[in-house]
Order: structure tokens, then C-alpha cells, then sequence
């Protein structure tokens, strides 16, 4: 490690996350510094900073993703510390070491805890030997080992992760087809043909704890985050606390995770992910060597801010001695994607034309857009994080519908209408939540055209301006068609 003080932070990556780094920076008295590639050059993150690098064009693998780029800018400018913000190089261990060898501070893990957590088979192994429970599975895939798992099984690739590569198999019969697929798959992706085999558990949730370690020693846990509602592996919407741990589960499944963050000398921000089984039983599945996607649920819930705690940490300083140990709230987030739910969610891209955050008490947005941005086919769909907070789970729902329905992005289709009625089923409204359920569950479909739509619609043709009835119109042609309008309040 390299902790120490530092004077002038680069955001290495783009998008809500960059701007909510930048902040925490400018918040902390710190200078900044953004990189943008050259299609970003007068988005949010770009202006929020007191220097702008331009990385090169528009697509990652030029621009975000050259380690040496981002390294150049940091030496132009005279940067002291990198942040890497989530996605991109943030898990590079290889570009953490460089960071640290140009006498430069990481804002994040030690390269070896990274590298640790990187290839699930070793990782595992490691997570069993430190007293970590991990899912009864085997790395020997002969037909004498899975014999002793059970069925079903789900074959995996150690350098995996987020469900790529994933095999289910049910029977004898289909094993060999599912490693040899597997292996292919594996191969292909990672260039890493090592598989394992896992007992399949059919419904489990996705519950993960935020956990944060500092040069001291001391590795603390900040409860856990329920993500078990996912499409396709995408995070829909995630909720701090979960409805179902109760305070013996969240010390239970805490000491597990401090102790994997131990086990690998963890410091900064790190996410343990576990499944929790309908019996109670939870088991270790991967470490995330990041600040997560997510983590805003967490802070709601705990009254924290996490991003300020990773500029503390990265710093040298020890800890706060008087962190909370229990949530103070119940806060729940929901991912505005440009997708369209009515066509099988495909990414959209275009411009937006008209953006509007929702407000009000408990209410809070993490976005790196505004009217007039780009959705680019470069890179990720996910425009906006709405997050509503409330002393109960079932305030914090109300609120983030609410607020939902008040979230008006015209010109993108966007999953924001398809987002409040997953909120208003049953099984939401119950907390009745697992991995498989957004595959089973019937989200009713939208009355058309939405309120929210012909709200937007109405308003901005009142205002009158040619930009906002083009917006209007590219989104409902005829905004009138429908006879009544609702004006939100
Ligand atoms: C599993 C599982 C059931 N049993 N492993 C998917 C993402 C990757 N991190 C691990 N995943 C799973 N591993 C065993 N032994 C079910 C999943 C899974 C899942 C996990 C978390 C969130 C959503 C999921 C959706 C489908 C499957």
C-alpha cells in the first residue's frame, strides 16, 4: 500500500459514478481531475472537475480502458491519487500495481487482495480454509466427485464471475455436454478453460455486505444489501436492509465477511457476496475489490457516505471509531436503463431530450446525465440510480414510486414505467424476493400512454419551446390523442 495524503484526485471512468467521486472529492477540499474519451467532453463528470484529460475516441478500449493513458494524464496534471471508480480498470490489479509504482495513491485495494479475489477456484479454496462457509461443490469434475455434490449442480468458470459461463445441470445425462460447452465458453471468454462444480440452490437470494478495511488492521462490516432481483444478471433493484435478515443472520453473515476481507489483508471498500438459502443456510460466493453499483443503498440505510470513507482510508487514517452498527432506515434503489421493456428489453440509444430528477424528502439520484445527453451504443445503458429512503421498508417503496413516476426522461425509452410496477406486485410489496423470481414473475403490462408520459407530454408543450415539443413528440407522437391529461403534482 501507498496510503497517504493526497492533494489532487483523477476519477478514472465516466458516467453517475464519476460525478458522485467528483463530488466527494470537491466536498473533501480535494482538487480534480476528470478523463473523458472524446465523445464525453462536455458531459456532467467532464465539467465537474477542475481539469479535463481527453483520453482519445469514443469507444472504451481507447479511451477508459488504456492503463498508460490514464496514467499520462494523471502525470500531466499532477494528480496524487487515482480513484477508478466501478467497472473499467477498477478490478485491474496489473493497473492498481502500475498506479502504486508511479509513486501514485490508490483509491481502492491492495493489488494482491484483488488478484485474490480474481479466480474463483483458488479463492474458494482460500474462503473454505479461513472458516468461510462456501457452497458444497468440487474443482475435480470427474464423475466420482460430482457423485458426492448432488443434483442438481451448476458448473462455473474460476475466472468468472456475475453468472458468465453459468451451466445448470439437472441430470446425469447432460454433464458432459455441460462441461464441454462450458470449458469452450470459458476458454473463449477468459482464456482460462478451469471450471468448477457447485451444488445448484434453486431459489436462493443474493445478499452481500459491504465490508471496509483500513491500514490499521481493522476490518469492519456495514450490513448487507439484498440484490436478488436481477434479469439476465443485471441488477434491477437492490434494498438495504433485507427484508429477511434478522440482526443474529447480519452478525452471522458479517463475521464471514470480515473474515474473507481478513484472510486476503483487505483495506478500502469490498462487497462479500453470499447466497442465502431458503433454510437460513448462507454460503460465500465471490468478492467484489470495488465500491459497488449499489452502494448508495447502503449509505441511506446506514446514514455513511462510503466514497468519503475510501478518500480517509486511501489517506491513512484509521477508521471513524463511531461507525453505526445497525441501519438507521430502510432505503431502496431502483436502475433507470435506457432499455425498452415492451421489446425485450433492448439497449436504446439516441438523445436524451428532456431529463428530470425527482425530489422531495428521502429522495436521492445518482445520474451522469441531463437533457441533451447522448446514449451511446459505447457504453453502459444505465442512465440514473433513483433511491428513495424511509423509517420502513414499506415508507421507502411508497417513496420510490413516487419518485419514480416523477422521473421524466423523453426521446430514450427508458425501464422507469416497468420499474414502478415491479415495485407495486405482491411479491415486491412482501419482500417475497429471489434470484429466479424476475424470471417467473408477470410485471402487468403499461396502460398506454403512461400518466407520466402525457404529463411530461403536456408540460413541456405548455412551456413551448421547439426542443421540448420535438422531445414530446418523439416519445408520444400525439399527445392529445388520449383526450385527459394528469398533471403530477
Ligand atoms: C449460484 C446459484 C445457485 N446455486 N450458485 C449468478 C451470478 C454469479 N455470481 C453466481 N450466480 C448464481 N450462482 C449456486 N451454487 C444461482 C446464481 C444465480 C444468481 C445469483 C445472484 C443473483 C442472481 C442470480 C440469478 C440467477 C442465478
Amino acid at each position: 500500500m501507498n496510503a497517504r495524503p493526497f492533494r489532487k484526485v483523477l476519477v478514472a471512468n465516466r458516467g453517475e459514478i464519476a460525478v458522485r467521486v467528483l463530488t466527494a472529492c470537491r466536498t473533501a477540499g480535494l482538487a480534480t481531475v476528470a478523463v473523458a474519451s472524446e465523445a464525453d467532453v462536455s458531459a456532467r463528470h467532464a465539467r465537474l472537475a477542475d481539469e479535463l484529460v481527453v483520453l482519445g475516441p469514443a469507444s472504451a478500449r481507447e479511451s477508459y480502458l488504456v492503463a498508460a493513458k490514464i496514467l499520462d494524464a494523471a502525470r500531466a496534471t499532477g494528480a496524487d491519487a487515482i480513484h477508478p471508480g466501478f467497472g473499467f480498470l477498477s478490478e485491474n490489479a496489473a493497473f492498481a500495481r502500475a498506479v502504486l509504482d508511479a509513486g501514485l495513491v490508490w483509491i481502492g485495494p491492495p493489488p494482491a487482495a484483488i488478484e485474490a479475489m480474481g479466480l474463483k477456484v483458488p479463492s474458494r479454496e482460500r474462503m473454505k480454509a479461513a472458516g468461510v462457509p462456501v457452497v458444497p461443490g468440487s474443482h475435480d469434475l470427474s464423475p466420482e466427485h460430482l457423485a458426492g455434490i448432488g443434483m442438481p449442480i451448476v458448473i462455473k468458470a474460476s475466472a468468472g464471475g456475475g453468472g458468465k459461463g453459468m451451466r445448470v445441470v439437472r441430470s446425469e445425462s447432460e454433464l458432459a455436454g455441460a462441461i464441454e460447452s462450458c470449458r469452450r465458453e470459458a476458454e473463449a471468454a477468459f482464456g482460462d478453460p478451469t471450471l468448477y462444480a457447485e451444488r445448484y440452490l434453486e431459489r436462493p437470494r443474493h445478499i452481500e455486505i459491504q465490508v471496509f478495511g483500513d491500514t490499521h488492521g481493522r476490518v469492519v462490516a456495514l450490513g448487507e444489501r439484498e440484490c436478488s432481483l436481477q434479469r439476465r444478471h443485471q441488477k434491477v433493484v437492490e434494498e438495504s436492509p433485507s427484508p429477511v435478515v434478522t440482526p443474529s443472520l447480519r452478525a452471522r453473515m458479517s463475521e464471514a465477511a470480515v473474515a474473507a476481507a481478513k484472510e486476503v489483508g483487505y483495506v478500502n471498500a469490498g462487497t462479500v457476496e453470499f447466497l442465502l438459502d431458503t433454510d437460513g443456510s448462507f454460503f460465500f460466493l465471490e468478492m467484489n475489490t470495488r465500491l459497488q453499483v449499489e452502494h448508495p443503498v447502503t449509505e441511506e440505510a446506514w446514514g455513511l457516505d462510503l466514497v468519503a470513507l475510501q478518500l480517509t482510508v486511501a489517506a491513512g487514517e484509521p477508521l471513524p471509531s463511531d461507525l453505526p452498527t445497525a441501519p438507521a432506515a430502510h432505503a431502496i434503489e431502483g436502475r433507470l436503463y435506457a432499455e425498452d421493456p415492451e421489446n425485450g428489453f433492448l439497449p436504446q440509444i439516441g438523445t436524451v431530450l428532456v431529463y428530470e430528477e425527482p425530489g422531495g424528502p428521502g429522495v436521492r439520484v445518482d445520474s451522469g446525465i441531463e437533457s441533451g445527453s447522448e446514449v451511446s451504443v459505447h457504453y453502459d445503458p444505465m442512465l440514473a440510480k433513483v433511491v428513495a429512503r424511509g423509517r420502513t421498508r414499506e415508507e421507502a417503496r411508497r417513496r420510490l414510486v413516487d419518485a419514480l413516476g416523477r422521473t421524466v426522461v423523453l426521446g430514450v425509452a427508458t425501464n422507469v414505467s416497468w420499474l414502478k410496477r415491479l415495485l407495486e406486485t405482491p411479491e415486491f410489496v412482501r419482500g417475497d424476493l429471489d434470484t429466479s423470481l424476475l424470471s417467473r414473475l408477470e410485471v402487468p403490462p403499461s396502460p398506454e400512454p403512461p400518466a407520466e408520459v402525457l404529463a411530461a407530454a403536456a408540460g413541456v408543450l405548455a412551456v413551448g419551446d421547439g426542443r421540448s415539443v420535438a422531445a414530446a413528440h418523439a416519445v408520444f407522437p400525439d399527445p392529445f390523442a388520449a383526450g385527459t391529461f394528469r398533471v403530477l403534482g
